[in-house]
């Protein structure tokens, strides 16, 4: 037996797959779903009637209403399914992607040479036991030059071609602010490293106005030059190879007594002479002293009681050697066809 209900969900049931069979897009499903399904739809303004049943008809005109809604929204959900992933493949093959071709490499960056150095020297003196410290390239005269024994009138002062921002306050010509900072704010034994940017006045083939240096020091009871030996030794022999040849030569610095410039054997000729090495066979790397004596007395340390080595070297000079550099402008001109050779 069917009520006029049922042959109305019945009429409903057929024109909806007859329409959805018709349905040639993702909208035109979506416009079924609202003409029978909406808050209007004629589903659901049928469903609304089912009150106004008889009660024997109620409960199984509402299952059988109940279960074609449900049945109609699973068919409508599907036809939208479909269409939606016909719609993805069209497209993708429109704009001819292939999603299994690889990605494009992203271009991988190093690390500047001179950071690569400076990172090296480091590590060779902290394996050694030596600290890091930094200071502000703002300094004060005094940490830059009075307290390293280089008064106003001093010669030494015409050498380092300072940048002034005013009678007291300069850029950092070397970094042995730092260790002077340091030697105010700790007790020996100390063995410091102290790498950073520097600045002179100065430009040309073999000078920039701004430059890199590490300058280390260490300060106890009983250090001596054969100290100082010793851990620069091992240190060249680390940065240039076993096999290379060093000599000190006596040298002059205001803040050390004794003072030596460090040479090794000429990494491009071996020692023959060459032009890198002015027919010497010897290149200068750098250069050290004992700590002296009034640069102790200066920061409250007695030199009868603490004795002290210190050193200074130019990263690009070590870089230029150790690369076979010949124009210390290139570290700073950031051409990619020269960064990308280390
Ligand atoms: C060089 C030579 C040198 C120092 C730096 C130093 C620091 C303190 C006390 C005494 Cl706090 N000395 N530093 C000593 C000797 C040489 O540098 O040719 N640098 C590029």
């Amino acid at each position: 037996m069917s009520s006029s209900f049922e042959e109305a969900l019945e009429a409903v049931s057929e024109s909806v797959q007859e329409e959805l069979v018709r349905a040639n897009t993702e909208q035109e499903v979506s416009q079924i779903r609202i003409t029978y399904l909406g808050r209007k739809g004629k589903l659901t303004l049928l469903l609304r009637r089912l009150r106004e049943l008889p009660p024997e008809e109620k409960s199984r005109a509402g299952e059988l209403a109940n279960a074609l809604k449900a049945e109609l929204e699973r068919k409508i959900e599907g036809a939208l399914v479909r269409f939606y992933e016909e719609t993805k493949q069209k497209s993708l093959a429109q704009e001819g992607i292939d999603i299994t071709l690889p990605g494009t490499p992203l271009p991988r960056g190093r690390l500047h040479p001179i950071t690569q150095v400076t990172a090296q020297v480091v590590d060779i003196f902290t394996r050694m036991g030596f600290q890091v410290a930094e200071g502000p390239q703002v300094e004060f005269d005094y940490y830059n030059f009075e307290a390293l024994n280089i008064p106003r009138d001093h010669p030494a002062r015409d050498m380092h071609d300072t940048f002034y921002f005013s009678e007291e306050v300069l850029l950092r010509t070397h970094t042995s602010p730092v260790q002077i900072r340091v030697l105010e704010n700790q007790r020996p034994p100390i063995q410091i490293i102290a790498p950073g940017v520097v600045y002179r006045r100065d430009s040309d083939i073999s000078h920039t106005p701004m430059f890199h240096q590490v300058e280390g020091f260490m300060v106890d009871e009983g250090i001596s030059f054969a100290h100082l030996k010793g851990v620069l030794t091992l240190f060249i022999q680390q940065m240039f190879g076993e096999g290379t040849c060093l000599r000190f030569r006596p040298s002059f610095f205001p803040f050390t007594e004794p003072s030596a410039e460090v040479d090794i054997g000429c990494v491009i000729c071996g020692g023959e002479g060459c032009r890198v090495c002015g027919g010497t066979g010897w290149l200068e790397i750098l250069g050290a002293g004992m700590v002296d004596p009034e640069v102790f007395r200066t920061v409250g340390y007695d030199p009868e009681e603490v004795t002290g080595f210190a050193f200074g070297m130019g990263i690009e000079r070590i870089a230029m050697l150790k690369f076979g550099i010949n124009d210390i402008r290139l570290f700073f001109t950031n051409d990619l066809r020269f960064l990308r050779q280390f």
